[in-house]
């Protein structure tokens, strides 16, 4: 009979489909059992009255990413995957953004120099792709995908990133060619700009602004526009941080006409409001995101959208930027206009408890719609699935045990970024990651990160084969 090196026994597994008792048998790594009263193992963890969930994958978040602009991030792989760790994921996707003339395959080679010998957890590769020239399209990225580099991101915004439709057809044409995950940063460039000019005309620089200046009709007509040409070429889409009804009836009408249009949101959209922009001084600029965190009614309309499957996915967009800081919130001083401020929030951290305990807790959604958004539906969609993402023999043995009736408050002291604030301090949660493995070993306990550096390995992407999005049904 095989002994095990870690047995978990009396916990309440739970997956994207079941929830059930039974003990999990470790053997080097991997999940080798599952089922009641099992023996026999080096070491015993004790999961009575814990619930055993697949570790977290957060597939969105920026870590340690060059940016060109004098600004710095303030994580890199060694503090973002100890915070992760921490809260219980046990898989992150960050970027390896190409700067505009640099080619990708540079890109991702710089990005494993930064990663080599630093991560508590497991990571992959997406890539941001701000330049497809022809050797990009022809032969890069073919090259890439092949290598386990099977997503990417591109921008309808940002002048240093974005694209032109033209160029956004060539892309998705490649993704199609070569079966690539195409993620859209949706948001119009040309109505932010002539936003942000009014707006200033009109002295309105503060980082409330912000919010004015990305409207939620521009990220409408982004993620529209995102949705035809991808329609046009026939190819999968991710929308990427969707803030609120606009964007969702667009990708709910898509996926209604059975197009494979999936959704991702993220906690700021449901937690915060522009009114946390609207602060004494400068303080606004803790929460300055795009697209920016709006209204109770488009936090509502978020809260369904995940409940009834137009979203697949929730991340943290963890985009980790110091406030006191020169190279971080601000770079262009106390005084700067909105749109000189760094945008992204901390959140690699805080993600699962916040969707744990306003979702779960509260009754919004189930305990395997949580895992479904948090871990086995990116585990799909980015082609890392069934080795990451759900509780089954032959799966890596990254789970995270929580007892989900502990009380926490968020306290920025108590988290393990390298970040000077959260945008959630003060926030009450109920629910909370006792303990979080990764392969098998164990990286936190109590909120406490129990590695060293370079445990987290690098993991290459199949070509993902997600299901189509079923849109208002119920589930993925
Ligand atoms: N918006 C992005 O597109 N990325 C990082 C952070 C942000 O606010
Ligand atoms: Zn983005
Ligand atoms: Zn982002």
């Amino acid at each position: 009979m095989t002994r095990f090196d870690t047995l978990i026994k009396n916990g309440r597994i739970i997956t994207a489909a079941d929830s059930y008792d039974a003990d999990i048998g470790i053997k080097d790594g991997r999940i080798v059992a599952l089922g009641q009263g099992l023996e026999g193992a080096d070491e015993v963890i004790d999961a009575q009255g814990l619930w055993v969930m697949p570790g977290g994958i957060d597939a969105h978040c920026h870590l340690d990413q060059p940016l060109g602009d004098g600004a710095v991030m303030a994580d890199d792989f060694l503090t973002g995957t100890r915070s992760a760790a921490c809260g219980g994921t046990t898989t992150v996707i960050p970027f390896a953004a190409q700067q505009k003339g640099q080619s990708l395959r540079a890109a991702v080679e710089d990005y494993h120099r930064r990663s080599e010998g630093k991560a508590l957890v497991d990571y992959a590769f997406h890539m941001i792709v701000t330049d497809p020239t022809e050797t990009v399209l022809k032969e890069e990225l073919p090259a890439l995908i092949q290598e386990g580099y099977s997503s990417f991101k591109i921008y309808l915004t940002y002048d240093d990133l974005k694209l032109n439709d033209r160029e956004v057809l060539e892309v998705l044409a490649m993704a199609r060619r070569e079966g690539g995950m195409v993620m859209v940063h949706a948001e119009n460039a040309d109505c932010i700009a002539y936003l942000t000019e009014l707006l200033e005309s009109q002295g309105k620089t503060a980082p409330y602004f912000h919010s004015e200046a990305h409207s939620a009709i521009a990220e409408r007509e982004a993620t529209h526009r995102a949705i035809s040409l991808a329609e046009l070429i026939d190819v999968p889409i991710l929308i990427v941080h969707v803030s609120g009804p606009e964007a969702i009836e667009q990708i709910r009408w898509a996926q209604g006409r059975g197009l494979r249009v999936y959704g991702e949101t993220c906690p700021q959209y449901l937690m915060l409001t522009a009114e946390d922009l609207d602060q004494e001084g400068f303080e606004g600029a803790k929460c300055v995101c795009s697209p920016p965190p709006r209204d109770p009614k488009a936090q509502e309309a978020v809260w369904q959208a995940l409940e009834n499957g137009v979203f697949q996915v929730f991340s943290s967009d963890h985009a980790p930027f110091r406030y006191d800081d020169p190279q971080g919130k601000k770079l262009h001083g106390e005084d700067a206009a909105f749109h000189h401020v760094p945008n992204g929030i901390p959140g690699l951290e805080t993600r699962l408890a916040i969707l744990f305990s306003e979702g779960v807790v509260k009754q919004r959604i189930d305990a395997t719609r949580f895992v479904a958004l948090t871990a086995t539906n990116p585990a799909k969609i980015y082609g890392l699935y069934p080795r990451k993402g759900t509780i089954a023999i032959g799966s890596d043995a990254d789970l995270t045990l929580w007892d989900s009736e502990a009380k926490m408050t968020v306290r920025n002291e108590a988290l393990h970024h390298a970040v000077d604030y959260t945008p959630y301090e003060g926030l009450e949660l109920t629910g909370r990651p006792m303990l979080t493995l990764c392969r098998g070993r164990v990286v936190s306990r109590g909120g406490e990160p129990m590695v060293d550096a370079g445990h987290g390995r690098f993991l290459k992407c199949d070509k993902p084969q997600p299901a189509r999005p079923r849109g208002s049904a119920k589930g993925f």
